[in-house]
């Protein structure tokens, strides 16, 4: 059985509908999902509800996972398996109150293998992990040039919508971590989750690659503005972020090599998503452009919100690259 539902922003020009940056209280003026969300807060004080506070190390972890990537799951399969997930992708630990809020945010076009890949491994680490957590697969409509980070700026715009999450994991579809130790959190400074990649020997390519898997808290996201609207097809838009990050004032937190080990999922460049060598002369700029580009400036059309029993999909028209 189809348990999809899928709700059309019904605008008088079709589907869409613009939702600007403009005004400081933006995420309440639009907040027209909220009503799809059955996610409820953490804000009742322990003693409220009898629970107490989970803990700082979840007792479930097991440390080091196998990871194979062979044998794929059918969806029907895969909501089987995780029957604990609340519809729309939302978890919420049943015995004790969860220490973060937390929105998984992923850039998606034409990856569904690889998404039932990702659900597969990561919502039993994250239920072991013990946040409250909500998925997002945030996926862009039509077949102009790929916008990753506008697509986490989406991210962050529509969670932000459903619930008051404090952290924000921004993760590539094909990424999966080897040991569930690698809490799925956010720390002091902006974290690097994906520190340690078996494409790269299972260590940092450089000392400031910050690409695969990164978690912001609310406010450190929005102390960078954001990330970089203007990076169309592959590359360089995780180091704008990086540099965004300390020229905000801020370093990177990562957790250990051996925690930190993660596993991508192979495969060849997407159509639509290739090298753009204008990237690098953004990124040249960004230091002067930072400030203008980014959360602040975020403009996109919304074309539908789609809730599966494992994952919420909010697809977007984000425009095309300047001619
Ligand atoms: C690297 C980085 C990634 C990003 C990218 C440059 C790692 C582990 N990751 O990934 O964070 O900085 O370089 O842009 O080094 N996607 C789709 N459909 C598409 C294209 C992309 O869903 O058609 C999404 C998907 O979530 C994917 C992500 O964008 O995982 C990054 O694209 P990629 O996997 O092709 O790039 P990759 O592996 O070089
Ligand atoms: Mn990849």
């Amino acid at each position: 059985m189809d348990k999809r539902i899928e709700i059309h922003r019904n605008e008088p020009f079709g589907l869409t509908r613009v939702y600007s940056r403009a005004s400081p209280n933006h995420i309440r003026a639009f907040d027209g999902t909220s009503t799809l969300s059955n996610a409820t807060s953490v804000t009742k004080s322990p003693e409220a509800n009898h629970l107490e506070k989970c803990p700082d190390d979840p007792p479930e972890l097991v440390g080091p996972l196998r990871i194979v990537f062979d044998e794929e799951q059918s969806m029907e399969q895969l909501v089987e398996l995780n029957t604990y997930v609340e519809f729309g992708g939302h978890y919420k630990p049943p015995d004790c109150i969860p220490l973060q809020r937390i929105a998984i945010i992923i850039p998606f076009r034409n990856r569904e293998h690889h998404l039932r890949h990702w659900l597969y491994y990561l919502h039993p680490i994250l239920r072991r992990q013990q946040g409250e957590y909500g998925i997002y697969v945030i996926e862009q409509a039509g077949e102009n040039t790929f916008n990753r980070a506008k697509l986490l700026n989406v991210g962050f715009v529509e969670a932000s919508k459903e619930n008051n999450y404090d952290c924000f994991i921004f993760s590539d579809v094909d990424i999966v971590p080897e040991n569930d130790r690698n809490l799925y959190r956010c720390s002091q400074n902006p974290r690097h989750l994906a520190c340690a990649m078996d494409k790269f020997g299972y260590k940092l390519p450089y000392t400031g690659y910050f690409g695969g898997v990164v978690a912001f808290t609310k406010e450190q996201y929005l102390k960078i503005n954001g990330f970089s609207n203007n990076y169309w097809g592959w590359g360089t838009e995780d180091d704008d972020t990086y540099k965004r990050v300390t020229l905000s004032g801020m370093s990177v937190d990562r957790p250990d090599r051996n925690v930190g080990r993660t596993k991508m999922i192979r495969h060849q460049r997407d159509k639509g998503n290739e090298v753009n060598e204008k990237n690098y002369v953004v990124y040249n700029r960004m230091k002067y452009t930072r400030n203008q580009d980014g959360y602040i400036s975020l403009k996109y059309s919304l074309i539908k919100i789609e809730k599966n029993q494992l994952f919420t999909k909010i697809t977007v028209d984000i425009g095309k690259p300047p001619s």
